[in-house]
């Protein structure tokens, strides 16, 4: 059985909604992400990945598969009739990386990751600057268009309703852009999405987490 290490409602929340659309099973073993600690039995996370980051998904063959475009792309591939990723050879597929690489680098890493992990002013004040002008490239294509990738939901989604759950706790008010507040509120409404939503809260609740 595929196994997910993740940490509630860090990047990982994206690879359980993937999996949860498919209808994939796995086990899932959180992670405390700032002592790099593995919940269920406090071992060390850095030797289930040098990374020290989540998601890690662990196949079927022992080997780790880490970094979310990858990780998504993957588990889109063990079920095709899922949909969640065009095939490769259909041009959408690389609509699908561009919309994996921009919520993983423009969203994630310029403003999530620096927003709940240096508290400096001085370190936030680029990131803060950036953010609206990356948000109206997602909010632009959204406001014809039901999905970021073809017209059904995609690992891209998932990703980048991730990244919109976290803009509010990031002090980002979405409702500013209406067609990436109407597109969350359509994803939320999806029962995977719902579902691994509710799990993650849940699994916070007991335990103390970093979420980007
Ligand atoms: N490029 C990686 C980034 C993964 C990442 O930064 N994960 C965060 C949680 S959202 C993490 O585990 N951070 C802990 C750390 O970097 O020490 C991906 O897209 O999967």
């Amino acid at each position: 059985m595929l196994q997910l290490y993740f940490s509630p409602m860090a990047c990982s929340l994206a690879s359980r909604i993937a999996l949860m659309e498919a209808g994939i099973e796995a086990r899932y073993h959180p992670v405390h992400l700032q002592t790099k600690q593995v919940v269920d039995d406090g071992s060390d996370f850095l030797g289930v990945s040098p990374k020290g980051a989540v998601p890690v998904l662990v196949l079927e063959n022992g080997e780790r598969l880490t970094e979310s475009a990858a990780v998504l792309q993957y588990i889109a591939d063990l079920k095709p009739q899922a949909g969640l990723a065009p095939a490769f050879g259909n041009p959408d597929r690389y609509r699908l990386q561009e919309w994996l690489s921009f919520v993983g680098a423009e969203i994630h890493k310029a403003f999530l990751f620096p927003t709940f992990w240096y508290k400096d002013d001085a370190s936030l004040a680029k990131p803060r600057a950036r953010i609206a002008q990356t948000l109206s490239m997602p909010a632009a294509h959204l406001t014809d268009r039901e999905f970021l990738v073809g017209d059904s939901f995609t690992v891209a989604d998932a990703h980048l309703t991730w990244a919109l759950l976290l803009l509010r706790p990031a002090g980002i008010d979405v409702a500013q852009w209406p067609s990436l507040s109407a597109y969350l509120a359509r994803m939320q409404a999806r029962p995977a999405v719902r579902d691994a939503i509710a799990t993650e809260m849940a699994v916070r609740k007991t335990m103390a987490a970093s979420p980007a």
